[in-house]
């Protein structure tokens, strides 16, 4: 950015800053998912796109052969973020040995083998088949909901544990014969999404993706779990400043009842995908409400913030307006973050009314889609559970690290350690409601208090 700004001034910048989320926006993803007929490929790539089998859009499933051509099934939403849907591996018109070059491997980012029931012949041939052509696979053994379900029924039932275990084991052997031995194995069902290996296969793809492919992978994600809606939400915390950035330099339109200029059509563009990102935007909750089996009314209700409810013009100027208090707190953070910081700050731009009120955006939607998840499901999602927030801090009397669930059902939870000692604390039920607090600990936590909103230096360091 300084660089940017020494060749060409704020117009310089903001072209780049535009350019580099153009390339996260426009990414391509293309995921094919192979195996044998009938393993179940259909049914996950559905799942995988949050539809089920009876949705418009969705691939065809059915107990006899159903996919006779690789077909592309774009996730809703996201046009750019592809799941192929192939035949099955050993048909009679794709047989196994010319089954990639039938079935146009090139245009694939990595493949998903599924197998269900028993490892078979035809998963190593593939397998190495793709290793050959350079490209990358994950192994998938499907419809494990079935083998569980199997086990169930004998007389002294094993723990479910042990069960996928052994399944786990005897892929990861047969595949280790073969020479595969480093191939990542995952036990999934299409019809219980979340559960199994889902978070590791989830976390390990995203892991393994280039950075731009990542952004798409993960948003592209159906929210499935408080995990993924919050990887999803500190994903799109971490290019906030650059839409702020380009709303407020791009062009000069007054907005009425504002001191300041700034493009409300991006932020409504990107407000409006936030709102889509996090399965808030009205298709998203009937498709959940069908899925879940609970009335759309029920999880509307638990979208709470202004933007879950409506996006439109005057709705971006109100929070606008409000936002403007919230300006100092960013101009501590920025100052070490932005070079430039200077000249926008001189130039009286809303650079930071426009920042704020975009994280202030973004926290309230990932909340809304956090309740409707739990509404969906009844349940508390695995996530909501993890230590989510890390901040190291330091001011004259030394350093502290927090740790912090975000306010989720049970309100926020925060752990602060550092050279003076520690204090643990609850507060809050629910995420704006005042209700209980506690706390315990030793050392320096009314300083610390203090401290908070002046000394801030260093967030977000996961
Ligand atoms: N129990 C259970 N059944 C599943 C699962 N996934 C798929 N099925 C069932 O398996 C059958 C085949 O599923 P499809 O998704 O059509 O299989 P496919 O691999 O696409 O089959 P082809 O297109 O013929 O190659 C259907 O009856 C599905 O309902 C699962 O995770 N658990
Ligand atoms: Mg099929």
């Amino acid at each position: 950015i300084q660089e940017a700004y020494e060749l060409g001034g704020l117009a310089e910048v903001v072209t780049r800053v535009q350019c580099s989320l153009e390339t996260l926006w426009n990414a391509r993803l293309d995921v094919a998912v192979t195996g044998e007929s009938g393993a179940g490929k259909s049914t996950f790539v559905n799942a995988l796109r949050g539809l089920s089998d009876e949705d418009e859009g969705a691939a065809q499933t059915g107990v006899t052969e159903t996919t006779a051509q690789p077909t592309a099934y774009p996730y809703p939403g996201y046009p750019n973020v592809t799941l192929w849907d192939l035949p099955g591996i050993g048909t009679p018109s794709f047989r196994a040995d010319r089954y990639l070059e039938a079935v146009d491997f090139t245009r694939y980012d990595f493949f998903i083998i599924l197998a269900s029931e028993r490892f078979k012949e035809n998963h190593v041939r593939l397998a190495r088949a793709i290793v050959e052509q350079g490209k990358r696979f994950y192994f998938v053994r499907a419809k494990v909901d079935n083998d569980l379900e199997a086990t169930r029924r004998r007389k002294n039932p094993p723990e479910e544990e042990e069960v996928l275990e052994e399944i786990r084991r005897d892929c990861r052997e047969r595949l280790g014969q073969a020479g595969l031995g480093d191939a990542k194995v995952f036990l999934l069902s299409s019809f219980e999404m979340e559960k199994y290996d889902f978070q590791a296969f989830e976390d390990t793809l995203e892991r393994e993706l280039p950075g731009h492919k990542r952004h798409a992978f993960l948003l592209s994600l159906p929210n499935l779990s408080g995990a993924i809606i919050e990887k999803k939400r500190q994903l799109l915390h971490q290019e906030v400043w650059k839409v702020a950035l380009v709303s407020s330099l791009v062009a000069a339109v007054p907005l009425p009842g504002l001191a300041f200029t700034c493009d409300v059509s991006i932020l409504l563009r990107k407000l409006a995908t936030y709102r889509q990102d996090f399965g808030l935007d009205a298709a998203s909750l009937a498709r959940l409400a069908e899925r879940a089996g609970k009335p759309l009314e029920a999880l509307r209700a638990e979208v709470r913030s202004v933007l879950g409810r409506s996006i439109n013009k005057e709705v971006v100027i109100g929070l606008l307006g409000k936002a403007t208090g919230g300006g100092l707190v960013v101009v501590n953070f920025f100052f070490h973050r932005i070079p430039i910081y200077g000249a926008l700050a001189s130039g009286g731009i809303s650079f930071h009314t426009t920042y704020s009120m975009l994280s202030l955006c973004l926290e309230e939607l990932a909340a809304d889609s956090q309740r409707v998840l739990v509404k969906a499901f009844d349940t508390r999602t695995p996530g909501q559970d993890s230590w989510v927030l890390s901040e190291l801090w330091e001011g004259s009397g030394g350093w502290w690290l927090e740790q912090g669930r975000e306010p989720g059902l049970l309100g926020s939870l925060w752990l602060w350690a550092g050279s003076g000692g520690w204090w643990l604390e609850q507060g809050g039920l629910g995420a704006r409601t005042p209700g209980f607090s506690w706390s315990a600990g030793r050392g320096w936590r009314r300083r610390r208090r203090g401290w908070r909103r002046r000394r801030r230096r260093k967030s977000h360091l996961q």
